[in-house]
């Protein structure tokens, strides 16, 4: 089996002791690459000053060999906070409103991806098989080819890839199709994304798609295929059920006692769609007046991006919104809304969606989005609770179970919540069993052997 050379832009370590890292994806990779034996390369997350980068901070675990960039401050403002997240990220969430385009921006992407590969290249042996992880990195592959590299590259995108009228505003769109033309395997997570990149592709007149998968466009043939990403289904499930005797959850559960739990999850992003849900909370409390003091809302959003002016301002925003609510709602034993601001440990997050009536997740678009999956895995069959999501999600193209909702609806939504709050348990056992069965067959290490055997 050939070596397995992951590359995306933050690598995660094996956490200490040999605990395993959060979230499933890092649980993947690792899998894969320890199986294989094999490299992960990313930025370290540290940057200085100096214009020469330190070398390659090289470190071993297991078969696994971690290999960690440094970046400059002017590479992290125009690659990763300039390009990728300031143009990439809400272009490819449909948000042209919020795209700034700067050249100097663009400049520095291409830049940092060159500079990725020429790191990357001496590394790499002749039958190496090499992974490229996310927006962040597409023309990855491209300068590793005018390098002379001709190793088998596949890419994965983790969020949405929008249609041809989005994309095509975005100035350097050709550059990036071009850069995608470069891979042997392009993955996205849904049928619909990879409909969109045909589409772009076409329109563009480009590119062709001959119907098997199969693209040709810059006189380069590759293969183009959607690959759901999962959870660690089974282990999370196991996880939620210990989780009753965590004494965080414990103390959770008393607080909540007589009442029913509604629990969003997400980190603090534009596209998770916060603003409307608690407009939607709201909208349900007031239609239904009866649920007053009988429910809580927890939704728990760890700050992410603070550099990036559209996510400090919404930090303002959501902040405010929820205490508006809760002083217009609220009584003096009832707060509506608990709003927390920060991470929580793996082991008392599975507890509370275990505790939870509703899981409340409504991206205004999503690539896959984990939270609705875990919300799932952790259920009591005897008592599972009802998982309301946006039809944005890329999520909601598997999980038939759930209440699909637009939330730019902000009615259809509260409807939603009260439709779940008062659904019957056979019901919720029957949608909760479709959804388990789905998620159980369909984990993340599946995704991972999907992918990397279509590459191969
Ligand atoms: P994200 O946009 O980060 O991922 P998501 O898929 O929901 O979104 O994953 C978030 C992860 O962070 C989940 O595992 C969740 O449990 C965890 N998390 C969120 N809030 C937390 C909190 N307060 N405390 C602790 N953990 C928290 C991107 C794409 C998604 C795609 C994934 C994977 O945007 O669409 O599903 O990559 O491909």
């Amino acid at each position: 089996m050939s070596r397995l050379v992951v590359v995306s832009n933050r690598v995660t370590l094996p956490a200490k002791g040999g605990v395993a890292p959060a979230g499933g994806l890092a649980v993947a990779l690792q899998a894969a690459l320890e199986e294989r034996g094999g490299i992960w390369m990313g930025w370290s997350g540290k940057s200085s000053g100096s214009r020469e980068p330190e070398p390659l901070s090289m470190q071993e675990h297991g078969n696994i060999t971690y290999a960690l960039t440094d970046l400059t401050k002017t590479d992290v403002e125009e690659y990763y906070e300039g390009f990728a997240n300031r143009v990439l990220w809400p272009i490819c969430h449909y948000r042209l409103d919020l795209a700034e385009y700067g050249r100097k921006e663009m400049a520095g992407y291409f830049r940092v991806n060159r500079f990725f590969a020429h790191r990357l290249a001496p590394m790499l042996k002749e039958d190496d098989v090499i992974w490229v992880h996310d927006y962040h990195l597409i023309p990855l592959a491209a300068e590793l080819r005018q390098m002379g590299v001709k190793n088998k590259i596949g890419f994965f995108l983790h969020i949405p890839w929008p249609p041809a009228d989005v994309l095509f505003a975005m100035p350097v769109h050709e550059e990036i199709m071009r850069g995608l033309s470069h891979y042997d395997l392009v993955g996205f997570q849904t049928d619909h994304d990879l409909t969109n990149f045909a589409g772009c592709l076409v329109r563009e007149g480009i590119g062709e798609a001959s119907g098997d998968g199969k693209f040709t466009s810059y006189d380069r043939t590759f293969k183009g295929g959607y690959y759901p990403i999962g959870i660690e289904t089974a282990a999370f499930a196991e996880f939620a059920k210990k989780a009753a005797s965590n004494i965080m959850v414990r103390k959770a559960r008393q607080s909540v006692e007589g009442r029913d739990l509604i629990i969003g999850v997400d980190r603090l992003d534009y596209s998770k769609g916060i603003t409307q849900r608690i407009d939607a909370f709201e909208q349900f409390i007031k239609s239904n007046p009866g649920y007053q003091n009988k429910v809580t809302y927890l939704q728990i959003t760890p700050k992410s991006r603070s550099e990036v002016p559209e996510y400090e301002a919404m930090q303002r925003t959501v902040a405010e919104q929820a205490g508006r609510v809760n002083g217009a709602l609220g009584t003096v034993d009832w707060v509506p809304i608990r709003y927390i601001n920060r991470s929580i440990g793996r082991p008392v997050l599975a507890g509370l969606y275990r505790l939870a009536k509703i899981g409340l997740v409504t991206p205004l678009r999503d690539g896959m989005n984990l939270v609705a999956k875990e919300y799932v895995a952790a259920q009591d069959p005897q008592d599972p609770g009802v998982l309301v999501l946006s039809r944005f999600a890329g999520a909601a193209r598997e999980l038939r179970g759930a209440l699909l909702v637009n939330p730019y609806d902000i009615e259809g939504t509260a409807n939603a919540i009260a439709r779940g709050l008062s659904m019957s348990l056979e019901e919720r056992q029957e949608r909760w069993g479709r959804m388990m069965e789905h998620l159980l067959e369909r984990d993340v290490m599946r995704w991972c052997d999907d992918f990397l055997a279509d590459l191969a």
